[in-house]
């Protein structure tokens, strides 16, 4: 706003006040529910549908635009669905095809639109397609999916002899003999998760058939998984292997591939275009870097709307992600200034810090402890005002923390149960193989959302497929609604602030104190508008180094964790979010 009768200084620095060209998701906040955990209606100890449709509301009054839906399809559950065996169903588990209507419905009539997971780097090893190709060698599917003979010299089935050295995500090798047919099959992920072909243009059909039957359903996007592998360099070649590692890394040979931009772009043609102003896409894409998510996301291109990249979430991380380090803030603001940077003239940026992958934020980057409210409205603040499209995981807006897993007997994820075996067999020490799962495991994401204080959280009234957190009687949304200062309404604040100050979805970034090891600080411009965002990422009070920190202390506080702090200095784990117009 400027005083009226004065006319503001012409800033060609900075951007045009935002058209009606800026897409909704810009200004729009998407909430990521994994069914298995969320709420459980039918008492199974297996969150379902129906149990997210009751729970519609505790959405709406977080304010949330966007709803995620990990996979609900028939699976057999060997990567908690993201092992499809129906693209077009819904498992039983979760319940019906009819409650996924219903579910739809009620989001839309409260505004809140719905994002499918979209799976199809690979399928379940039980998928017709799959179990057809497996059939014959002659079989019509056999080159939908990747079928290789043993390695030349070599006896098929024995050790060694796959076709090429690479190592799958979930530990063993990335290819499966199968006896029957004396071939291999490729999978990156588990065996019960075949690579499909996506050079088989009747592959890229089929997908994009069942994208449009989804849509016609009114479903309102897709999240792709995974999606940056769909693209394989040819010839499948063995990949360099680290020192002491038991197989090749395969990456150069499928990760972002040689026609992922072609895929991409064919599937936006066949399955998008047309309704662009209403869908959101998101692809997305281990490994990927910045340049290349610029080219994903830029709008002239129409691939995709934004990427999930991943640097942010392996500062903490070494050789793979069970060698865990200490984390450091420089790391952190190094790597997400350089995507804000990359991604400032073309592209768009998806903000997260949490989802079914990944251990929970508060435990990670904050203190779980004595300052875990705090901490947790301190992470929110900085997520949620760097420019792109934040993402809220099931639970953090609670600050819901990692979990007291005391033996290999309490997890669940195949990701870490199989590492688990891999590395005692190797010879690791099982509580050394603990502790690294502890910190990393994807099950700290997944125990059950806690919705009250009652034995099993309010999740389910049966047995949970994974404990509850212990700490549900004392985090639970039940005692943060009744709490106005609880982390939920501070995340519901944060949301509205993106609604209501435009300098927030759109203003330019500008990254502060790029070596500061506890101070995290970077300001938005929007026109006259500028605000900074101020954080303390340490138990101590300190003075921030802000260039002109004195003039801001006059700015009013739009949005802070400390209630009536206002001195120079930061105290533990606080944030602060100040305003200031330019030119009055
Ligand atoms: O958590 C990981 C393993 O270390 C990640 O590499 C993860 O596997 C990767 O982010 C891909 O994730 C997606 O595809 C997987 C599935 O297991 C994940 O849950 C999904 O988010 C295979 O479909």
């Amino acid at each position: 706003m400027t005083v009226a009768g004065s006319v503001p200084e012409p800033r060609p620095e900075s951007r045009p006040e935002p058209g009606p060209e800026a897409p909704w998701w810009t200004s729009s906040v998407v909430y990521q529910v994994y069914p298995r955990s969320f709420a459980d209606a039918d008492g199974d100890g297996v969150g379902d549908l129906r149990g997210i449709t009751s729970r519609l509301d505790y959405l709406q009054q977080l304010g949330v635009d966007v709803l995620w839906l990990s996979p609900i399809y028939p699976s057999p559950q060997d990567d908690n669905g993201y092992d499809i065996s129906d693209y077009q169903g819904v498992d039983p588990l979760f319940g019906s095809l009819a409650d996924l209507d219903d579910l739809i419905a009620q989001a839309h009539a409260r505004g809140l639109r719905v994002v499918m997971d979209l799976v199809v780097n690979h399928t379940s090893d039980e998928h017709p397609w799959f179990v057809e190709s497996r059939s014959s060698t002659d079989s019509p599917k056999r080159d939908w999916y990747w079928w290789r003979p043993a390695r030349p010299g070599s006896t098929p089935g024995e050790p060694g002899a796959e076709p090429t050295n690479w190592g799958s995500f979930f530990s063993g090798p990335a290819w499966e003999y199968d006896e029957a047919s004396g071939e291999y099959y490729l999978h990156l992920f588990s065996r019960k998760q075949p690579d499909l072909n996506w050079e088989n243009p009747e592959v890229r059909h089929a997908v994009h058939a069942m994208m449009r039957w989804w849509l016609d359903r009114g479903v309102d996007g897709f999240r792709m998984d995974v999606i940056n592998m769909i693209s394989k360099q040819l010839p499948l070649t063995d990949g360099p292997v680290a020192e002491g590692a038991a197989h090749g890394d395969g990456a150069a040979y499928f990760l972002g591939g040689p026609r992922i931009h072609e895929f991409l772009a064919e599937m936006h043609a066949e399955v998008v275009a047309g309704h662009e102003a209403t869908l959101l896409t998101v692809g997305e894409m281990p490994g990927v870097t910045v340049e290349e998510a610029q080219l994903f996301t830029d709008p002239e291109r129409r691939e995709v709307d934004m990427v999930f990249q991943f640097e942010h979430v392996g500062v903490d991380q070494g050789e793979g992600k069970w060698d865990v380090l200490p984390f450091r803030l420089t790391a952190l603001r190094e790597s997400l200034g350089r995507w804000q940077e990359g991604l400032a003239k073309a592209g768009w940026n998806s903000l997260y810090w949490n989802n079914h992958d990944q251990p929970r934020v508060v435990s990670r980057f904050g203190d779980d402890g004595a300052h875990r409210v705090r901490s947790a409205k301190l992470l929110g603040t900085v997520l949620h005002l760097h420019r792109g499209t934040p993402y809220v995981y099931q639970g953090e807006e609670l600050g819901m923390t990692n979990a007291p897993f005391a033996a290999i007997e309490d997890f669940r994820d195949i990701e870490s149960v199989n590492h688990y075996r891999h590395a005692v067999g190797l010879g690791e020490q099982p509580a050394d193989v603990l502790r690294a799962l502890r910190a990393m495991s994807r099950d700290n994401a997944r125990t059950p959302m806690q919705w009250d204080a009652s034995p099993n959280a309010g999740f389910t009234t049966g047995t949970p497929w994974l404990a509850v957190n212990p700490n549900h009687d004392e985090i639970n949304a039940a005692a943060a609604l009744a709490d106005p200062d609880s982390v939920f309404h501070h995340y519901r604040r944060l949301i509205a602030l993106r609604k209501s100050e435009p300098a927030v979805a759109l203003g330019d970034f500008t990254m502060l104190l790029e070596d500061d090891p506890v101070v995290y600080a970077f300001t938005r411009r929007l026109g006259e508008v500028e605000l900074l965002c101020v954080a303390n990422f340490s138990g101590d009070p300190v003075r921030p180094a802000v260039p002109g920190w004195e003039e801001w202390l006059d700015a009013p506080l739009l949005l802070g964790n400390v209630a009536g702090s206002v001195g120079p200095d930061l105290v533990a784990w606080e944030a602060r979010v100040l305003r200031r117009e330019h030119g009055r």
